[in-house]
């Protein structure tokens, strides 16, 4: 039985990886001839929609990436369990990512940047030490809590916020709507690490900007969004640095993608812009978690990563 790679992008890699690492099983390519009777799994990002209908022996579909929003909202997805990507590649990426930034962002590099651009010593400026920040994590799961751990091994000051009640060793955790306001008011770097669902779509807006926390070490919150670009209101971003709610933002995921041309964002002084590349899911890595995740059904045991289509994560 068949394993469908369906992406957007070019399938060689998927498909090389897929042969490697499970043998056993034929791998062919969305668009290219084969027989729909035939296929058991689905690795995908992004399918075009029709293009996972009439598979009627399909056992399961596999997200290439860690975020399923791609797949949630795709018209007669099929009736079958949808796991996703939770592998040690990619979650190290994320927290090398968050770690970086939230660095960059206490060091005020940006601002060393530009001094160096104009040929400026400007050593006016005595920094604080991690110990003397505090970071707010939003999404507390997988990434999060890695994230999370790695920050604290800085110095920061780290705490969460998930959808559920949690306790996490080391970490105060919040959670729901009750503990929101909380976690904001003690938040100098909010990291958003949140799936997009129906209940997370424009999270990020003027309303919780306005919440985060006014007493900080760095003269004004910083927003880091790492998790989907749907969660932020752009706009809102847009205004609340310019009227100093938010002293600075690292996007690295967008409303739109690629960012438009005219995105006043690309500009902005204090924001810096990366192409949704903070954790990119290598070919190598994912196939050979899918395939464990393969050999796991085939032996009768759970997937251990399986999506709750009802959450939407
Ligand atoms: P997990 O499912 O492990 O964690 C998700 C976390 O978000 C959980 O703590 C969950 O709460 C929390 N959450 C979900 N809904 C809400 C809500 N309404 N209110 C509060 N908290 C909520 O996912 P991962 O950590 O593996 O991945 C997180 C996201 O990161 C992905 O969905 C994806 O969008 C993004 N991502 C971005 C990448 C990039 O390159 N930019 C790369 C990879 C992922 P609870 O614990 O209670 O369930
Ligand atoms: C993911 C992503 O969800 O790359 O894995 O965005």
């Amino acid at each position: 039985m068949t394993l469908l790679v369906a992406v957007t992008w070019d399938p060689q890699p998927w498909v090389e990886r897929f042969k490697l690492y499970l043998p056993e099983h034929p791998v062919v390519v969305l668009g290219e001839g084969f027989d729909r009777s035939r296929v058991r799994y689905v690795a995908t990002w992004g399918p075009k929609p029709g293009s996972l209908s009439d598979l009627p022996t399909l056992e399961a579909i596999f997200s290439l990436g860690a975020g399923v929003d791609h797949l949630m909202g795709y018209p007669d997805l099929p009736d079958v369990p949808i796991v996703r990507v939770s592998q040690d590649d990619l979650t190290h990426r994320m927290s090398e990512y968050v770690v970086m930034h939230c660095l960059m962002h206490l060091r005020d590099q940006r601002r060393y940047d530009a001094a160096q651009r104009a040929r400026t010593w400007d050593n006016e400026n005595t920094p604080p030490i991690a110990g003397d920040v505090r970071v707010g994590v939003m999404g507390f799961g997988v990434l999060g809590q890695d994230a999370a751990r790695k920050l604290k091994m800085m110095g920061f000051d780290v705490a969460g916020w998930s959808r559920t009640p949690k306790s996490v060793e080391g970490f105060e955790v919040y959670s729901g709507d009750d503990g929101l306001e909380r976690f904001l008011a003690r938040t100098d770097i909010l990291v958003s690490l949140l799936p997009l669902t129906p209940e997370t779509r424009g999270i990020l807006n003027a309303s919780l900007f306005a919440k985060l926390a006014r007493d900080g070490r760095l003269g004004g919150p910083v927003l880091i969004n790492t998790g989907r670009g749907k969660l932020q209101v752009e706009a809102d971003i847009l205004a609340a640095l310019d009227d100093g709610t938010l002293k600075a933002a690292t996007l690295d995921v967008f409303e739109v993608e690629p960012l438009p041309q005219d995105s006043r964002l690309w500009t902005h002084p204090r924001v810096t812009v990366t192409p949704h590349n903070s954790a990119v899911s290598d070919p190598d890595a994912t196939a050979r978690y899918i395939a464990k995740q393969i050999r796991r059904h085939e032996a009768g045991e759970p997937f251990e990563t399986l999506v709750d289509r009802v959450r939407g994560y």
